[in-house]
């Protein structure tokens, strides 16, 4: 996967309600991605935003007492809130409700239609409104309820336009066949191969009843199905949130989500992009679901985390570390604040912040606050740091963030046995010593400067900051900056405060 423009995406998440910790999850995930492309010194798209029309929107509104338009601003601009203050580097933020998303999804529409893919007929069926999706009886969970949810559906019937997804069903199962990595981890592409095996249905792309949504460009009587609306946000945004030439970023090479919205973008986005003749994603990552007390993570249910207190109290990177590092990518892991704690105070704290701490202080009483020549005895770790930066290139090819944290991590503890093995204290009272002393204290600024740019995606302030502390220019991150003992010896140290101080109390 490697070329010189990268495109990643985050669902565009309803504005039925608060964002939580899940959504914060997601956005913090494809930006680790995002500055992690950037390092690679890669032309880089990071899409997110909100999906405003449909039933769901339009009763949340309802229930506020506000018009659609009015409650969808009011939560957008929440949604975008929450980005800026998880320091999300996103290029755009697409709102569903866009004039210019609106003309472009009927365009394409228009052309589906035009080439006969889109149809008229009848339905009835059972639909989840929290979901808008309908579900055969034999999807249902109990008593007639949403198997996601466990809310109770409704009976829904009208005439409205179909497209002919069950045509595509060899051509998917051939895409399928011919990209075995095109969605990741490998349990959630057999899953989605198996719901285009099992048989498609042609799918309902309109609605009759509501109004709030994008109308159908031939039949102004209805508007299009809000999930079709919502999946080409990832085309539309191109032509008007990426600059001139923003198609140049087409195909996105990494679509997150959660598996929740699998069937949506492994069965019905390539089955619209192949009847549109718009080349595929190249590749889906699947995550899991951030669980509080065993249970999802919903807006629906109500058992929600919400991020701002653990940000307020530990700041913005302990929160994306914990989420990386806590949740492994692609499985379920549960939020809990005494965990978050755990980590930020016995790693993030204990483990790097006093590493940088007492690298700088000894660099200052031992050498006059300079960085001493790398008398070249250390090459195992030299080596040791080249394999880890190696480890993390892949993991992230692999769509594996908690890997790529792990490989860096295990830098951190190198560190530290160094620190606790060669004493520099001890060293420091031994004039027979000095040129160990300054091999030591070369590795330890060397070893830092390294483990800084390769964590400065995951906790991009932090790292800047230490950066400096370590007389690095902070805005200086690409990966060739990783690269063992460059621009090291000579440097000059500052003390800072501390990079992850201590945490009285903590939000519940
Ligand atoms: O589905 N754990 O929007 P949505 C992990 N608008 N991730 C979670 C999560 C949790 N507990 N809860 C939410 C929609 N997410 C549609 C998408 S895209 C064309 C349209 C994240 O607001 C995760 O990424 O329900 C999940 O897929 C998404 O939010 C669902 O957001």
């Amino acid at each position: 996967m490697s070329h010189d423009r990268f495109y990643v995406t985050t669902p565009i998440y309803y504005v039925n309600a608060e964002p939580h910790v899940g959504h914060a999850y997601t956005t913090i995930m494809a930006d680790i991605f995002a500055r992690h492309h950037r390092q690679r010194g890669e032309d880089v798209f990071f899409l997110t935003g909100t999906d405003e029309h449909g039933a769901k929107i339009a009763r949340a509104a309802e229930a506020a007492g506000h018009t659609p338009k009015s409650h969808a601003d009011t939560l957008s601009a929440k949604f975008r809130d929450l980005g800026r203050v998880l320091e999300a580097s996103n290029d755009f933020f697409i709102r569903t409700t866009d004039a210019a998303h609106i003309t472009e999804v009927q365009r394409v529409l228009g052309i589906l239609h035009a080439r006969g893919d889109i149809y008229k007929g009848s339905y009835g069926g059972w639909y989840c409104t929290p979901c808008e999706a309908f579900y055969t009886e034999g999807e249902l969970a109990e008593a007639y309820t949403c198997p996601i949810h466990g809310t109770p559906v409704e009976w829904l019937e009208e005439d409205n336009w179909f497209f002919r997804l069950s045509a595509y069903r060899e051509r998917l199962l051939a895409h399928f066949d011919a990209h075995p990595e095109w969605v990741v981890p490998t349990p959630r592409y057999n899953e989605a191969r198996r719901m285009i095996e099992s048989g498609l249905e042609d799918l309902s792309i309109s609605r009759s009843q509501i109004s709030w949504g994008v109308p159908v460009p031939w039949d102004p009587e209805q508007v299009i199905y809000v999930w079709v609306d919502a999946l080409f946000n990832y085309w539309t945004a191109l032509g008007y949130g990426a600059g001139a030439d923003g198609a140049r970023y087409w195909p996105p090479d990494l679509q997150l989500m959660a598996k929740d919205i699998l069937k949506f973008h492994a069965v019905i986005w390539p089955a619209l992009l192949m009847a549109a003749e718009i080349e595929l994603p190249r590749r889906l990552a699947i995550h899991g679901y951030v669980l509080k007390g065993g249970e999802k993570m919903s807006k629906t249910t109500g058992n929600l985390v919400d991020p701002f207190p653990f940000i307020d109290d530990y700041g913005i990177d302990a929160l994306r570390y914990y989420l990386c590092r806590e949740i492994r990518f692609g499985e379920d892991g549960t939020f809990s604040a005494e965990g978050f704690d755990a980590r930020y105070t016995g790693e993030l704290a204990n483990e790097l912040g006093n590493l940088l701490n007492r690298t700088v202080i000894m660099i200052d009483r031992y050498r006059g606050g300079v960085v001493p020549a790398d008398q070249g005895e250390d090459r195992a770790l030299a080596d040791e740091v080249a394999q880890r930066q190696a480890e993390i290139v892949a993991a992230f090819d692999a769509a594996d963030i908690t890997r790529a944290v792990e490989a860096a991590w295990v830098l951190v503890r190198a560190l530290n046995r160094l620190v606790e093995q060669r004493a520099p204290w001890v060293l420091a009272k031994d004039p027979g010593a000095a040129a160990d002393l300054d091999q030591v204290l070369f590795s330890l600024a060397a070893g830092l400067t390294s483990v800084l740019v390769l964590l400065w995606p995951i906790i991009p302030g932090s790292a800047a900051r230490a950066l400096a502390s370590l007389g690095q220019d902070p805005s200086q991150v690409l990966l060739a900056r990783a690269t063992w003992g460059d621009g090291i010896a000579g440097a000059r140290v500052t003390a800072i405060p501390p990079l992850f101080p201590r945490v009285e109390g903590r939000p519940e």
